[in-house]
């Protein structure tokens, strides 16, 4: 072993002697990774079914902090309140929990031909410390299942982060 080995294996061993001392901080950094993924479907017609589900996958790596993610089901652009339900809720992962989440959407059938319509899922960053969000929104796309001339322009949406 040569002595430049040799007293890289001693300033490794001083820095974390250094490192363990009480009253400097010790715990590693370690954060819980999250991801929404993005869900398309066709919206079905009234009144066969009252509404059609969306079913969103939050998805976890990394360590696995115990936290409450705040999400928002909303309308933009070219959807609206007639188009899928909004609403607001929370979903929970234990401590060690990297079981991917759902968040479920109504979607509301209509039997009008339509241009395909986009809404977003958010998730946003919780309360607890620990959390990175790597995809902050997903896309639900509701595709056209109606015959007949679309007489209203297309308008365009842009999916992104809420804040
Ligand atoms: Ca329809
Ligand atoms: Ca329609």
């Amino acid at each position: 072993m040569g002595k430049a080995v040799v007293a890289a294996i001693a300033v490794g061993m001083v820095a974390s002697f250094v490192q363990a001392q009480p009253g400097l901080p010790d715990t590693p950094v370690c954060n819980r990774h999250l991801s929404v993924d993005d869900v398309s479907g066709y919206e079905g017609d009234a009144p066969a079914r009252v509404y059609t589900e969306f079913v969103f996958h939050v998805t976890s790596s990394g360590c696995g902090a115990p936290m409450e993610v705040p999400f928002e089901v909303s309308p933009i652009d070219s959807t609206d309140f007639f188009d899928m339900v909004p609403r607001f809720g929370f979903i929970r992962f234990g401590a060690g929990d990297l079981e991917p989440k759902e968040i479920t959407v109504q979607v509301r059938p209509d039997n009008a031909p339509e241009h395909d319509e986009i809404f977003a899922v958010w998730i946003k960053p919780p309360a607890a410390p620990g959390a990175v969000i790597d995809k902050c929104v997903g896309g639900g796309k509701i595709l056209n299942d109606d015959f007949g001339v679309v007489l209203s322009p297309k308008i365009g949406s842009r999916l992104h982060c809420s804040e």
